[in-house]
């Protein structure tokens, strides 16, 4: 297997590509051949519909590579080979900008702010209770805390974090998506964390806790829906380690039910026919 994998993700056609190849800065995503923070990256360029390569790395080049990151971690983007940012935070509030997912409007910033925060407070809650030593980084609990852990945030954390969720609405009016009826940066941190959560990855406990709230259905077909995220996991290519990752994290994906791909297409290294290709958003970050 080659110590690491890259993909071109873009919306555009291949002409396209070529054509604009050298007006656009080149933006690269490095992270780690895992559906973990990156994909929270990957989720937002990909319904922006912002091309950029799609650099997935494996652990053996990693005591290197974090050498030359001023934060140590990833991910990170490059701008035309050049380190351009660190933060997963900021980098899908910056992705989110360029593809149209982040809104203009201070109270709808204020808004989505407040929702990637909440979701992400979930997120780290989840991942110390059902990471079981998976990554080189985890904290070395024993088998019985991880179950204590996970016990604790299935009956109390989460459907306190749900029901919150749910009175939050309550006050802030309804819309097709977390915030009114525009997809923004919130709707696929909601959408990513869910899949994740669901998923078992790593350590083959799925997490039922979503279903138990019917609130947070219509909210996660909406994203299923958007096309560019559909794009991106029809054309993705898997190493033989990404496969069950993925395998895993597309299961509740509804391909069949929407009457589009099922999940072996997803992951069959790409090949299937775009059903619709849309027009990509400028690189507007730059100013030519
Ligand atoms: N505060 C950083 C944390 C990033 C982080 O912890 N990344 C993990 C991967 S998900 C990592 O790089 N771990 C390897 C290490 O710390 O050596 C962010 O939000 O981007």
């Amino acid at each position: 297997m080659p110590s690491q994998m890259s993909n071109t993700v873009s919306t555009r056609s291949s002409e396209e590509s070529r054509s604009n190849r050298k007006q656009n800065p080149r933006l690269k995503l490095t992270y780690f051949q895992l559906p973990h923070r990156g994909e929270f990256v990957r989720v937002i360029l990909a319904a922006g519909g912002i091309e950029y390569q799609d650099d997935r790395r494996d652990f053996s080049g990693w005591a290197e590579l974090k050498e030359t990151l001023p934060f140590g971690s990833l991910p990170v983007l490059y701008l035309d080979d050049k380190l351009f940012a660190s933060e997963l935070s900021a980098i899908t509030k910056f992705a989110g900008r360029l593809g149209g997912l982040y809104p203009k409007d201070l109270v709808e910033q204020l808004r989505v702010d407040e929702m990637e925060s909440k979701l992400w407070g979930l997120f780290e809650e989840f991942n110390k209770c059902y990471h079981a030593g998976f990554l080189p980084w985890d904290p070395p609990h024993s088998p019985e805390k991880h179950a204590e852990m996970q016990r604790e945030f299935e009956k109390v954390t989460f459907p306190k974090w749900a029901q919150s969720m749910i009175e939050y609405r309550k006050l802030m009016g309804t819309g097709k998506y977390l915030i009114g009826d525009k997809m923004t940066i919130a709707d696929c941190y909601l959408w990513v964390i869910r899949n994740y959560m669901e998923s078992a990855n790593f350590n083959g406990t799925p997490f039922r806790g979503f279903r138990k709230y019917s609130f947070f259905d219509p909210l996660h077909k909406n994203v299923t829906k958007n096309e560019g995220i559909k794009n991106y996991y029809r054309n993705l290519r898997l190493t033989a380690a990404e496969k069950p990752l993925y395998s895993r994290f597309l299961r509740h994906w509804n391909f069949d039910d929407e009457g589009h791909i099922n999940n072996t297409q997803a992951l069959s290294c790409g090949g299937a026919t775009l059903r619709q290709k849309r027009e990509p958003k400028e690189n507007r970050y730059i100013k030519s």
